[in-house]
């Protein structure tokens, strides 16, 4: 039963703060929006609808978390340790620690404890109004294991209530049984990882983490070319670390997006304007790993570069389950403002997915998808730290979460 009016709401339909209706409605007819606007216009024919009053509260769009490395075994707190006593993210990466450490966790750990344990990272951010998330492998680096990683994936998006766009990020760190070997590595992933993971439907998308503790970019594109050959999106992992180039690569790709990027030079941000590709910002990461060097916010802003923002949920530099702590950290580190950081959660965020048609948006046809908030103005989603502000969300029409401190209908 979705078919409803919910009303007394204010509406922010797009995620600009400055595109709202107060005393709003939304009609919704099997699933999708049927109408929406201002309650004094509803049309007759959806004024007989079962009614749900939201007291007038905010509704946006379901929130999108468009880069999460949300299935892996095990954690890395010790790691953590080692770094407060001031060893750095690459050090322990290069002493055979960090995205390995975890891999060999992740290929110890069965899919049933995987499913449990990546479930558990995700219920926080459905609690906070997201109905779509992009999930990595990349933990795996063996095809069974790698398959393993995405068909958990795929089975959350069976048993949560959310959208999830699964991405292989086979070339995410070189196994330690490919030691001195990167370029067969790199086969490996081009020739048999890639295309028997596509031919399962276990794809959407292919990511590379083009670094120096990673590839080089003459591997990214190899692995480029393999998803252009099985016409599968990529997107890049780039100028996290240092200013390797990956950008401007994955924009001769038409990647959707570019991701990290706080190493990115005006070049680069050039090649993402003419590509199309969508900037996607970690601050998560730029806070857990104590960065300094800032993404080149003015030169995104002048170039008119869509910017979208992430959890980048992932063991070693971003443990973090909150995409609203995400949107503060952006204002607050990166000196974002509101409205920028609701469209890098929202419509910005679902064209990193090239999705942009169905999430990110509410509009007539769409499916009715939205988050309702307790809050009296929209800078409080970015404001308030540590507190549950969701009261609702409605995926489908159908209300599939709810506060227990509201009602149940
Ligand atoms: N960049 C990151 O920040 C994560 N992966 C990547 O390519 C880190 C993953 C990890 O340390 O486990
Ligand atoms: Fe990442």
């Amino acid at each position: 039963m979705t078919d409803a009016l919910w009303h007394n709401l204010q509406l922010c339909p797009h995620g600009n703060p400055e595109q709202t209706t107060r005393n709003a409605a939304i009609a919704v007819r099997a699933g999708k929006i049927a109408w929406l606007g201002a309650l004094d216009e509803l049309p007759a024919e959806y004024a007989s609808l079962l009614k749900h009053d939201l007291n007038g509260a905010w509704v946006t769009p379901g929130l999108v978390d468009c880069h999460t490395h949300l299935v892996y075994g095990g954690q890395r707190a010790d790691e953590f340790a080692q770094r407060l006593a001031g060893v750095s993210y690459e050090e322990i990466a290069r002493n055979g620690g960090g995205i390995v450490s975890t891999v060999r966790a992740t290929r110890a750990t069965d899919e049933c404890t995987l499913f449990a344990q990546a479930a558990d990272r995700l219920t926080p951010l459905l609690a906070e109004g997201v109905t779509a998330v992009e999930i990595k492998s990349g933990y795996g680096l063996d095809l069974a294991s790698e398959r393993k990683l995405l068909r958990v994936a795929r089975k959350l998006g069976e048993h949560y209530p959310v959208s999830v766009y699964t991405t292989f990020l086979g070339a995410h760190a070189l196994p330690p049984e490919y030691a001195g070997r990167a370029d067969d590595y790199i086969t490996l992933v081009c020739e048999r990882m890639l295309p028997a993971l596509a031919d399962e439907g276990l794809v959407d998308a292919v990511d590379v983490f083009c670094e120096r503790i990673g590839f080089t970019l003459s591997q990214s594109e190899r692995v480029f070319e393999a998803a252009t050959r099985r016409g599968l999106p990529v997107k890049i992992h780039a100028e996290q670390l240092s200013n390797a180039g990956g950008t401007t690569l994955a924009a001769r790709y038409q990647a959707l997006s570019a991701d990290h990027l706080e190493f990115l030079d005006e070049a680069g941000v050039a090649a993402m304007k003419a590509a199309g590709t969508v900037a996607v910002l970690l601050p998560g990461a730029y806070y857990f790993i104590r960065e300094t060097q800032l993404p080149p916010l003015d030169l995104l802003r002048q170039y008119q570069v869509p910017i979208a923002l992430a959890t980048d949920h992932n063991p070693g530099t971003s443990p973090v389950s909150s995409l609203l702590l995400t949107m503060n950290m952006a204002c607050t580190l990166f000196r974002m403002t509101v409205p920028e950081v609701l469209a890098g959660v929202t419509r910005h965020a679902a064209q990193a997915l090239g999705e942009a048609e169905v999430h990110g948006s509410l509009a007539v046809g769409r499916q009715a998808d939205f988050a309702v908030w307790s809050v009296d103005t929209l800078a409080e989603l970015a404001y308030w730290i540590g507190r549950p502000l969701c009261q609702r969300v409605i995926r489908g029409g159908e209300t599939v979460y709810v506060r227990p401190e509201y009602p149940q209908q």
